[in-house]
Order: structure tokens, then C-alpha cells, then sequence
């Protein structure tokens, strides 16, 4: 093989992933060249022997390990280190936008021998078949850009290869698709930004990928329950257009779409996936939630143009008349200038949303965090704001604390260094105390919205979730709450309702390998307290029920059976039995 490439994985303990998708678009662009190329996702628990087996099975030419969410950092360096262990001859390759912010630093580890900065479009298949390093970085320092040098074939053009024939394991595959890159908005905070991208990155002018590039992508991963798009072009009538063409373009068989659109949709971008798809989610950006404080940070070009709340709700109204469209939304807390007050406005701005809209799922506060690279990480302070992380010897110290310890890089609990980075100047604790608030208030909030009524009738208890958008993780709460675990139930029955999905909107469940991907995906909490409830129930009931909806047997079905590997094995027989009764 030419390439062997590495998805790093997040802990040391466990097996906890989250696959970068772009690995399988780089191996299929260099197999089109003629080159042999394949992704591995070692297991933190059993890093040495995963990759060894792979380097030794596959005798690669060169290994890539993807450097590009920064949380990964220390999980591709201990790949690199295990490499570099056991196979010192073999030139390690690192890529992505965090290896191509600190290029130098991962060289001067001794781990890396090439970093090749941003897009790798052109100067992959030049490595791979030439040998040549242009715009990367080795122990000699950088090597520009080779003059002329193009891709055989442009990344946006580049069509997946088959799945299972890519990677060792294609039930994490989930069913994203790229549609574009590049961005023209200036927020400090993002990388992917007019300035950082071009300067980092090598991003041009935004574009948009051509629709039968993009179809032709979707039908590589047919049987996936669930399609996912995460990019729009800044001209929302080019991404209206594009939408259109390939809502008609997409093969039959998706009956669900989750977009990730980082800014306002239109109602003709609502409309055109409401058509297409029998369920819809969307994820929006409000960027902030004060609607003055939003228009202040516009106004200064921190951040995208200002939208108003009344923009929001019109959205909003619009969705909720489609009848099969459900939005989460994200903002941004701990921006600068921000005060007491706005965020408290902020909050009761979302649960004032969350009663009026019933297509209001999920709407949560991200708190503001560091990205390498981008204007945030420039300086110790950044408009009032203090900026802690800012270091290659940052980044890695808190990366490996992640990884040594389990602990999510945003979460308060058990860290010594600090969760985001990034605070109000002299309030190192006052994002990370409102955040716990508000998960609290609005944790309550969504359980009033779920819907969900647990009726109890002598030892038998009845649980129906009749929200006909409850994704897992709202079943995972709705089923873990006090009121249902207290109830000494003989028989479990859980009715679902008719749309009810039983995976969350990051997770994609594939039903590919029959393996369920919920529960061993990297971001998913819920899947793992619904496992939790489902095996202590299980445990004490004498029978557990499932009533799906039609159509919705087989993946409820696979979901039981793919439950806790812990759980011993005559349990495990008992539910398939359930199940299949
Ligand atoms: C889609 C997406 C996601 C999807 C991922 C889908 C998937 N499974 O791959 C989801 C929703 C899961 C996601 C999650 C997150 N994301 Co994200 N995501 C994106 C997004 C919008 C597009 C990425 C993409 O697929 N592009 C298309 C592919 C083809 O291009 P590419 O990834 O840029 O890859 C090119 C080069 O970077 C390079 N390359 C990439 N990988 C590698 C590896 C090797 C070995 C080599 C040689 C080269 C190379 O080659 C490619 C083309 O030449 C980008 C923003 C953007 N517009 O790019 C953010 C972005 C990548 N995400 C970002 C972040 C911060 C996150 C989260 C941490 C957010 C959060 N708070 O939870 C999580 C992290 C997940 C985790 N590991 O824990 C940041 C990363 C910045 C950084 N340095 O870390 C970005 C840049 C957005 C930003 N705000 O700046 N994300
Ligand atoms: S966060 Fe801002 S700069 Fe980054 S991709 Fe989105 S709109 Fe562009």
C-alpha cells in the first residue's frame, strides 16, 4: 500500500472516535491517481497492537495520521509515537488544519517527518508519487509550494469509493457529505475564517462542490438512515439553488437529513429539504443571543452580519409550519463585551423560543473556546477577554489530560487546566458557573417538552413517547429521569411515536454491519445512559416490550442487541428474544 492513514483516537481507555470524513475523500482521491491507499481507526485501549497489525498487514509506503480537530492533538501523537517505536524507517505524515497550525512544533517532536500544511489536494499526490514536499514542512524547515503543481483531480470532484473498501471499519462511517469550503466571514474564533483560511488553510473564494459529485457521494453511503451536510456557500441564493438541484440529484432511499447550517436558513433552503426528506433537522447559528449584543459584535466584523430576533422567529415559524422539520440551534457564550445581564437575556430569549416553537428541539449555549490559528489565539487578551490556551505546549497539555483522563474537553469536572481557554478578564469561573445554570434550566425545559408519559398499572409500567421527534438523546433522558427508574416495573413497554429516531442528530446509526454505532460513538453521552437504563431494566424486568413505529422494527431491533457488551451474554440472548417475539 502507498498511504495508510489514522483516524487518532480520543482516550486511552476506550474506544472513542470521531472519524474525520475528509480521510476517505484523500484515500479515494489518490487511489483515482493510481495509488493504493486505506483508513484505520486504531482503539485508544489497544493503540500499539491495532496499528502495528495494520502497518504489518499492509506494508504502507508512508503513514498519515489526521491532525485536524484540535482535541486530537495527543491522540495522533501517540499514534505517531507507536509508529515511530515500531517502524523508525517508516516516514509518518501529519495533515489537517491543527497539524497546519503548529507544523514546526510537531516536527521538533521527533514523532513527524512531514506536515503538509492546509488543502492537500495538490501536494499529496505529489509526495506520494514524486517524493516532493510543496507547502509543508520536514526537519529542513518549509518547502513552498512547487510551482505548477495541480491536482490529477480536484478533491471536489473526487468520488468516494466504496465504504467497506476504504476503511477497516465502515459501520462508523456516518452519512456526511462535503458540499463546499471556504468561508468570507471574519469571526475571530474560527479558523476556517476569510483570513486564517486563506493564510493556513489556502482557501480561495468560497465554492460550493457540483451537485452529481455530491449525489454521487450520498449513494456511496447508501445505507446510512440519515444524510448530513454541514456547509453553506455565503450567497444563500447559491446555496438555495444548489439545494434544489440536489435534492432532485440524491438517490432514492434517505428518508432523513440533518444540516448544520451556520447561519439563518431561508424558507426556500427549509422548504426544499422539508420536500425531499420525510424528517428534516437543522441546526442554526445565532451566533449570540442578545439581539443588542449581537449587533455590536456585527457591527465591529467579529462575528457574521447581524441577524434580528425577529429574523429568528420568522425562521422559526416557517419550520414549524412544515410539520417535519425540528431545529437545534447554538450561540455562543462568553463573547466579548458580554455582561450578566445578556446572558440572563440570552436564556430567557431560548425558553421563551422553546415554548412558542414545537419544532424547537434542542437549543444550547456553546461556551467560547480557543481554536489554534485563529485571531482569538493571537494575544493574552482579545477584547476584554482572557486567553489562557493559546500554545502548542498548551494544547498538548490539555489534550493529554483529555485523553488520559476520559474527560470531554469542555467539561468543568475533573480538569486542572481550564475547560475553554478563554474567559471574561477577571472571571475565570463566570462562563463555566452559568453554563452549569443553564444546562440545569434548560434540562428541565426539554424535559417538559419531550412529552414523554410513564403509566403505571400493577407491576407493568408503560412508557410512550409520543414526541414525534425524540431523538435518543432525549429518550435516554426522558428514560433515565427519577420517574421511570423508580417504578418497580415487571414488564417494560415502550411505545414510540411514529417519527420517533432512535439515534441523535450527531450520531448516524448504520445498519450496515448490524453493529450500533450510537453507543460506541465518540459523542454520545445518551447513547450511553439509554444503555445504562436499558441494562438495569432489563435486569429486573421479567419482559421488556417495544412497540416502534412501522418501518422502524429493524433498527429498535439491532438497537437492543447492539446494547452493552457488559451485559452477560444470557441477558443479551433474553432482550434479542424479546425483541423478536
Ligand atoms: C463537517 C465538520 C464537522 C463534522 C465532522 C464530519 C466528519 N465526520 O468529518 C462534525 C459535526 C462531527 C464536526 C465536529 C467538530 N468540529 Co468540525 N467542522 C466541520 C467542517 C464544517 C467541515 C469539515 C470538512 O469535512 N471539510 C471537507 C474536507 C474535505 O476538507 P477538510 O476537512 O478541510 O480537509 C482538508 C485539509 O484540512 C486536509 N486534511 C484534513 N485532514 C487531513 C488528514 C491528513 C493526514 C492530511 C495529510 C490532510 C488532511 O486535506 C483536506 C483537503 O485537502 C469544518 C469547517 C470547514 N468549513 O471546513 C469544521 C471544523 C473542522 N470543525 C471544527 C471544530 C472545532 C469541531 C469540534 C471540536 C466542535 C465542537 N465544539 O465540538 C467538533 C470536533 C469533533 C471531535 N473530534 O471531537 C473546527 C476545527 C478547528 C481545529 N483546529 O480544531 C473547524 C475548522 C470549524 C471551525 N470553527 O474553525 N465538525
Ligand atoms: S464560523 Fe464564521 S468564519 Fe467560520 S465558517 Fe462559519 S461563518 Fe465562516
Amino acid at each position: 500500500m502507498d498511504v495508510l492513514f489514522f483516524n487518532p483516537p480520543r482516550t486511552r481507555q476506550a474506544d472513542d472516535h470521531v472519524l474525520n470524513m475528509a480521510l476517505l475523500w484523500l484515500a479515494s482521491s489518490l487511489r483515482a491517481g493510481g495509488h493504493e491507499a486505506g483508513v484505520r481507526m486504531p482503539s485508544g485501549a489497544s493503540l500499539d497492537e491495532d496499528v502495528a497489525t495494520a502497518i504489518e498487514r499492509e506494508r504502507p509506503r508512508y503513514v498519515a495520521i489526521a491532525c485536524k480537530w484540535w482535541n486530537t492533538l495527543y491522540g495522533a501523537l501517540q499514534v505517531a509515537g507507536v509508529v515511530r517505536r515500531r517502524f523508525p524507517r517508516l516516514p509518518i505524515i501529519m495533515g489537517g488544519h491543527t497539524a497546519s497550525t503548529f507544523p514546526a512544533e510537531l516536527i521538533a517532536t521527533g514523532l513527524v517527518d512531514i506536515v503538509l500544511v492546509g488543502d492537500v489536494d495538490a501536494s499529496l499526490p505529489l509526495l506520494v508519487s514524486q517524493g516532493t514536499v510543496s507547502n509543508g514542512f520536514t526537519a529542513a524547515g518549509y518547502h513552498p509550494p512547487v510551482a505548477g503543481a495541480v491536482a490529477p483531480m480536484a478533491l471536489d470532484e473526487v468520488r468516494l469509493d466504496p465504504v467497506a473498501t476504504l476503511i477497516d471499519r465502515p459501520d462508523q462511517v456516518p452519512g456526511y457529505v462535503w458540499l463546499g469550503r471556504g468561508c468570507s466571514y471574519p469571526c475571530f474564533y474560527c479558523i476556517e475564517n476569510r483570513e486564517s483560511g486563506r493564510r493556513i488553510l489556502g482557501r480561495g473564494a468560497p465554492r460550493m462542490r457540483r451537485v452529481a459529485a455530491v449525489a454521487a457521494d450520498a449513494a456511496a453511503l447508501a445505507g446510512r438512515s440519515q444524510l448530513i451536510f454541514d456547509y453553506e456557500h455565503p450567497s444563500l441564493r447559491r446555496t438555495e439553488a444548489f439545494l434544489r438541484d440536489l435534492g432532485a440529484a440524491l438517490p432514492a432511499g434517505f428518508e432523513s437529513c440533518y444540516y448544520f447550517h451556520w447561519g439563518l436558513p431561508t424558507p426556500a433552503i427549509i422548504d426544499t429539504l422539508s420536500e425531499r426528506f420525510a424528517q428534516v433537522g437543522i441546526c442554526f447559528d445565532v451566533q449570540v443571543f442578545a439581539e443588542d449584543h449581537r449587533r455590536r459584535l456585527a457591527g465591529q466584523r467579529l462575528i457574521k452580519p447581524h441577524v434580528t430576533d425577529a429574523a429568528i422567529r420568522s425562521v422559526l415559524r416557517h419550520a414549524e409550519a412544515r410539520g417535519n422539520v425540528h431545529v437545534d440551534a447554538t450561540g455562543i457564550v462568553g463573547m466579548p463585551w458580554e455582561t450578566a445581564d445578556h446572558r440572563a437575556r440570552g436564556l430567557a430569549f431560548i425558553e421563551d423560543l422553546s415554548r412558542e416553537f414545537g419544532c424547537v428541539r434542542d437549543w444550547r449555549f456553546s461556551p467560547l473556546h480557543v481554536i489554534p490559528g485563529t485571531p482569538l489565539a493571537q494575544e493574552p487578551a482579545f477584547h476584554g477577554l482572557a486567553v489562557e490556551r493559546r500554545t502548542f505546549a498548551d494544547f498538548l497539555a490539555f489534550t493529554q489530560e483529555g485523553y488520559d483522563r476520559e474527560a470531554r474537553y469542555y467539561d468543568p469536572a475533573g480538569r486542572t487546566h481550564h475547560p475553554y481557554g478563554v474567559y471574561p478578564q477577571g472571571e475565570r469561573h463566570a462562563i463555566v458557573d452559568f453554563m452549569a445554570e443553564a444546562d440545569g434550566r434548560l434540562g428541565a425545559l426539554r424535559a417538559d417538552k419531550r412529552r414523554t408519559t410513564v403509566v403505571r398499572d400493577g407491576p407493568d409500567a408503560a412508557i410512550t413517547v409520543t414526541d414525534p421527534f425524540a431523538p435518543l438523546p432525549s429518550l435516554a433522558a426522558a428514560l433515565s429521569s427519577p420517574a421511570v427508574r423508580e417504578a418497580p416495573v415487571d414488564t417494560l413497554t415502550l411505545t414510540l411515536g411514529p417519527r420517533t429516531w432512535f439515534h441523535g442528530s450527531w450520531i448516524d446509526y448504520t445498519s450496515e454491519s448490524g453493529e450500533n454505532s450510537a453507543t460506541r460513538c465518540g459523542l454520545d453521552r445518551d447513547a450511553r445512559r439509554l444503555e445504562a437504563f436499558m441494562t438495569e431494566r432489563l435486569a429486573a424486568c421479567r419482559r421488556v416490550r417495544l412497540t416502534p413505529a412501522p418501518g422502524r422494527w429493524g433498527i429498535i431491533a439491532d438497537t437492543v442487541a447492539g446494547l452493552p457488551a457488559a451485559r452477560p451474554a444470557a441477558k443479551r440472548a433474553a432482550a434479542e428474544e424479546v425483541v423478536r417475539a
